[in-house]
């Protein structure tokens, strides 16, 4: 909106000009997005507490998460409010990718509220069902997917890291492709989101790197000299993902160890999502599963432990997803945490390398 209302005074102003820098409006966006989290947090939280929106704890998870009972959850309802409404105050808004991953972004959210809603408010623990879950979840997916795929600049394809030159083009199978890419991440996102603060870091070192990638696709000379396909529009997408990498860090300000509030999943799922978005938008669909490693290591340690369970009745790991298998090993939470951190800022370093590695 301010892109609109202030860029177009720079031919009486000259100091506006600076609105039509992508660059200068992704610090705008983060900076509002932290301080709208920090401003506004402490009341949210006192409005959950009175509502009474507490975490119920299973009880055979970790014994040391009981103490965790009635912690406010739902906080991700703060998280999407300092997302969608910075990115609306400084993106600008006839850019088609910006309405692709709000629009997206907003829809899981809604999803993510239904089932906290259920579960914690109905006080029925199942919240919605899995296979309800799925189905609002693919739709959604594939409404982003068509999107992207009618309204895109540039071939549809999947493009390796490292072969700059390979290029498989996906045809029609862009349309499951893209609705697997966006599902995954936004469930792999929600399976991560079991200790404090374990999901908002690795979605804050992952919507930082895509940031950067999104805004180099975006400019043109940049895109040439690293050999990355030119997304017309995609640099606008800098803006939301510093709005998404914000909203964690505002939120992580609370959700640190010990948690004063969870996010729930409407929380988890659309930030998922909204990673999984920008991925395609952008055809970095696998710097995604490496940057966002960590959501794929916890998402594959359900799957193993799921699978050698039901086939040989043993488990792989002492519980999963991985993040409970350390807790149990004797690693104290905060130690897990971190040193998840530390692995995601390590792949986001690596992800951040491909674009020079050839
Ligand atoms: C998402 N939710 C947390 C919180 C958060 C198939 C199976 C692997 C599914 C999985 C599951 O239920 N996943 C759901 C993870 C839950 O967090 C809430 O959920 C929101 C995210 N969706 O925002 O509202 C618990 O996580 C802890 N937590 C924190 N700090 C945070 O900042 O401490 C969350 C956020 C919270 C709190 O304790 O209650 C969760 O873990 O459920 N199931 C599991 O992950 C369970 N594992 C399991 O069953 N493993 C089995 C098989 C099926 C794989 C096995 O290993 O044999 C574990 N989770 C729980 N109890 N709660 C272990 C049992």
């Amino acid at each position: 909106m301010l892109y609109h209302l202030l860029y177009p005074l720079h031919t009486h102003y000259s100091f506006l000009n600076v609105f039509k820098y992508i660059s200068f409006r992704t610090f705008g966006a983060s900076i509002t997005s932290v301080l709208l989290c920090m401003l506004v947090g402490p009341s949210f939280i006192r409005l959950l507490q009175k509502k009474q929106i507490g975490q119920s704890i299973r009880d055979d998870g970790p014994k040391s998460h009981l103490i965790k009972k009635g912690t406010p959850t739902m906080g991700g309802g703060l998280i999407l409010l300092a997302i969608v409404i910075p990115t609306l105050f400084w993106a600008d808004l006839t850019n088609k990718n910006i309405w692709i991953a709000l629009v997206t972004t907003g829809i899981f959210g809604l999803i993510g509220y239904l089932d906290d809603y259920k579960k914690v408010i109905l006080k029925n623990s199942k919240g919605i069902s899995g296979k309800t879950k799925l189905v609002l979840q693919g739709l959604t997916a594939l409404g982003a997917a068509y999107a992207i795929y009618v309204l895109r600049d540039t071939p549809a394809v999947l493009k390796f890291p490292f072969f700059k030159g390979w290029a498989l083009d996906l045809g029609w199978m862009f349309i499951p492709f893209t609705v697997f890419v966006i599902v995954g991440a936004s469930n792999a996102v929600n399976l991560t989101d079991g200790l404090d603060g374990l999901a908002a870091g690795p979605v804050m070192t992952c919507a930082t790197t895509f940031l950067i990638l999104a805004y180099c696709a975006g400019h043109v000379k940049i895109a040439e000299y690293l050999q990355i396909p030119y997304i017309p529009g995609s640099g606008e997408l800098s803006i939301f993902l510093g709005t998404v990498a914000a909203s964690c860090l505002g939120f992580l300000w609370f959700n640190t160890y010990p948690a004063q509030v969870f996010m729930g999943d409407v929380g988890s799922l659309p930030l998922g999502a909204a990673l999984g978005v920008v991925s395609v938008i952008t055809k970095n669909e696998i710097l995604l599963a490496l940057c966002g490693g960590i959501f794929v290591l916890e998402a594959l340690s359900v799957m193993a432990q799921v699978v050698s369970f039901k086939l040989t009745g043993k488990r792989v790991f002492r519980m999963a997803p991985i993040h409970h298998h350390f807790e149990l090993k004797g690693w104290s939470e905060p130690k897990v945490i971190v040193r998840f951190w530390i692995l995601s800022i390590l792949l986001a370093l690596f992800t951040l390398s491909t674009l020079k590695l050839r």
